[in-house]
């Protein structure tokens, strides 16, 4: 049913990092209004689309939005009010066709998606519908994904000396959601006591996860595994088993791998991988490689990919052209699908058909810089995609999201927990 908008206004906010990020509200004709918290990433794929700053030094070290808000609240606001509107799919191809550029530089793609989310968010309300039920089904079903939670950071958000930037519990065996975030609750609580016993320090990353002065992964390994032992889950498959993000493209230096301070070529990268299935209960490994590296990412699907789940996030940034020829290419399985790297709610789910058709999992994930905003929750349930990450089962803007799953699933009790089938 066509729609109207009578106004959208932006308003520069905070993020979880205290970096600015702009909160967007959009009013329907019907008077129906809704807000939206945009997210923010640190380690980037050169081809996401452009989160515009200010760049003025005078106000958060150039990291200011205003002028991206300034483009809410003028060129975008005359775009939308006072004319009908058909979907949401037709208000983010004209939001992108006067933006004019390929990567939504000139308006902003935080601006553009804070349009998208609020008006998806308003539509739903209007409908009298929560959010996981008005977006559309990707999947055959609706499903509660599975939470990965990021327990221990490094990398781009940590100032620890560890270059893989996440390790993930991912409690594949729990027979609900509401269990599953307890699983990965309390094998983050009985981590904290091994790091505390070990005499680590417990300050935290950007996303919520332990940050202690470890370098070597396999360290980390070990501990975690430990950790949900002490926690009473079995590691694997079946009880508590571990996702890596290792974010390789940050650490990708002199055409190699520099991990823990050795330099290592893509092959030998490759092998340090096939060494940690072999040892661990790793079931999911992201950006294993970095997107300079495509000939590395073959050889890694091809040595790996028939054991594990290969998601590109640099990579793929989450763009349906670039998922679509990397599956051609045969590179990864799996893809991460973050809504800002591309900027409209409607290419989001583009990028994710586009895997589900191909066979190709989709991992819905926060960024490093968050708000409150649960949208990504919904996002993963409604498209029955089996997966999320929102960091750890800590802090605010973390839990917001699993949270809201645990309310959903209280809410629908028919909807079913886990992976994809
Ligand atoms: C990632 C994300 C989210 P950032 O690399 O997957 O965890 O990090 O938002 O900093 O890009
Ligand atoms: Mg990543």
């Amino acid at each position: 049913m066509a729609f109207d908008i009578s106004n959208a206004t932006a308003t520069e906010v905070l993020d979880s990092r205290g970096r600015p990020t702009l909160s967007v509200v959009v009013t329907l004709g019907d008077g129906t209004t809704a807000e939206a918290g945009v997210p923010s990433g640190a380690s980037t794929g050169t081809r996401e689309a452009v989160e515009l700053r200010d760049g003025d030094p005078a106000r958060y070290g150039g990291g200011g939005v205003l002028g991206a808000a300034h483009n809410v609240d003028g060129e975008l606001n005359d775009l939308l009010a006072g004319r009908p509107w058909a979907d949401l799919a037709e208000v983010d191809a004209a939001m992108c066709a006067l933006d004019g550029t390929p990567n939504k530089a000139r308006l902003g793609a935080n601006a553009i998606l804070g349009v998208s989310m609020a008006v998806a968010r308003a539509l739903a309300a209007a409908d009298g519908v929560p959010l996981f039920e008005w977006l559309p089904p990707v999947a055959s079903t609706r499903r509660l994904p599975v939470p990965c939670f990021n327990v221990l950071n490094g990398g781009a958000h940590a100032p620890n000396p560890l270059d893989f930037q996440e390790f993930m519990v991912c409690p594949l065996g729990a027979p609900t959601m509401r269990e599953a975030v307890r699983a990965g609750a309390e094998v983050y609580q009985a981590l904290r006591r091994r790091l505390v016993a070990d005499g680590h320090d417990t300050g935290l990353g950007d996303e919520g996860g332990f940050a202690p002065n470890l370098a070597e992964p396999e360290d980390v390994l070990r501990l975690i595994v430990a950790a949900i032992g002490d926690a009473g889950y079995t590691p694997g498959v079946d009880g508590v088993a571990i996702a890596l993000d290792p974010a390789a493209s940050e650490f990708f230096v002199d055409g190699g791998y520099r991990v823990a301070g050795r330099l290592h070529s893509s092959s030998e990268m490759v092998a340090r991988y096939a060494a940690m299935v072999d040892e661990f209960p790793i079931w999911s490994i992201e950006d294993g490689l970095g997107e300079q590296d495509p000939v590395g990412w073959k050889r890694l699907t091809g040595e790996l990919g028939a054991r594990v789940q290969l998601v590109g996030d640099d990579n793929f940034c989450t763009n349906p052209d670039i998922i679509a020829a990397a599956i051609g290419d045969g590179i990864a399985n799996a893809a991460l699908i973050k809504v800002n790297q591309i900027g409209t709610v409607t290419e989001t789910l583009e990028a994710m058909r586009i895997c589900h058709d191909a066979g190709y999992g989709q991992m819905v994930s926060h960024r490093s810089g968050e708000t409150p905003d649960t949208f990504i929750a919904d996002l993963a349930v409604a498209t029955g995609c089996g997966q999320i990450k929102s960091g750890a089962p800590a802090r605010g803007e973390r839990v917001a999201k699993y949270n809201r799953l645990i309310r959903i699933a209280a809410e629908r009790p028919g909807l079913r927990y886990g992976l994809a089938e």
